[in-house]
């Protein structure tokens, strides 16, 4: 079943690889910062299609249109055509393809592809994580060792205040940071010990569902900032990390979350 779903995704990463004068179809969604390309439906229609022939008592959860058909599904799945669009637009060639299985309420399984790498990032629960068929385990290191990789949220323009807190407060205490633009690939290079944490104050559930399996399966903590579990159904902060870094980047949001302009700044 997962070869297959894998295959779908990787053929899905050839519509990135192949575009051609993605300027021109460039729309705003929410904002000057929410962007969207004809690329973006493509990709997702690809995978609509593709997945659910494959699997037809599935239901699909998707980043454009707000595909939302779920109801009365014991599967589903969770997908993000194009993570890290505005990359894409501007020929960062730093996006991916997340794709995430939900099965009775869990992630079951999850396929994170970055074309132009040609990287695989998969996990299935309880079986591990993988790139690219090699198995992935996270680095574990206290936040003094630890780069972060974080998200600004830039869509949600009320938890700035609460990002530049959560920066403020982890910068003197990390090795230093990185911000790439695609939370399903700062999740999986948690994953692959590339970075060792990751910290957003509010996505949706597409940008993370796949690779925070990815994660768990690599031998990493992922929860909302508040150390709650992640909510997959609508969007919600993320905190992804090692049991040695992650209780103490868990120890900071909460304390953020404390003070009084920060109310509702994290989700
Ligand atoms: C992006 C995320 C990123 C976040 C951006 C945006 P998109 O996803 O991966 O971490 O900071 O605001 O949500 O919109 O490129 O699929």
């Amino acid at each position: 079943m997962y070869e297959i779903i894998e295959a779908i995704v990787r053929r899905a990463g050839g519509i990135i690889l192949g575009a051609k004068h993605i300027d021109e179809s460039v729309q705003e969604k929410s904002s000057h910062c929410d962007l969207v390309t004809k690329y973006d439906g493509m990709v997702q229609e690809y995978l609509r299609e593709a997945l659910l022939t494959a699997f037809p008592e599935a239901g699909f959860y998707g980043e454009e249109e707000e595909v939302h058909d779920i109801a009365g599904k014991s599967a589903y799945f969770i997908v993000d055509p194009i993570d890290g669009t505005m990359n894409f637009v501007r020929h960062a060639k730093h996006s991916c393809i997340s794709v995430g299985l939900m099965k009775d309420g869990r992630m079951e399984y999850g396929a994170v592809y970055q074309p132009y790498t040609d990287e695989m990032f998969t996990a299935q629960r309880g079986r591990g994580a993988f790139l690219n068929g090699s198995r992935l385990k996270m680095r574990d290191v206290p936040l003094s060792e630890s780069i972060a990789m974080f998200g600004s949220a830039i869509y949600y323009r009320d938890t700035i205040p609460a990002t530049a807190r959560l920066m403020q407060e982890t910068l003197p205490l990390i090795l230093d940071f990185r911000r790439s633009g695609s939370a399903a690939l700062d999740i999986c290079y948690v994953a692959a010990g590339r970075a060792d944490v990751f910290f957003e104050a509010c996505i949706r559930p597409w940008d993370y569902a796949a690779a925070s399996l990815i994660a768990q399966e690599a031998g990493g903590v992922v929860s909302a900032l508040d150390g709650t579990p992640l909510r997959y159904i609508d969007r919600c902060s993320v905190a992804v990390g090692s049991p040695s870094n992650y209780p103490e980047l868990i120890r900071i949001a909460q304390r953020i979350l404390q003070e009084p302009d920060m109310k509702g700044r994290i989700k």
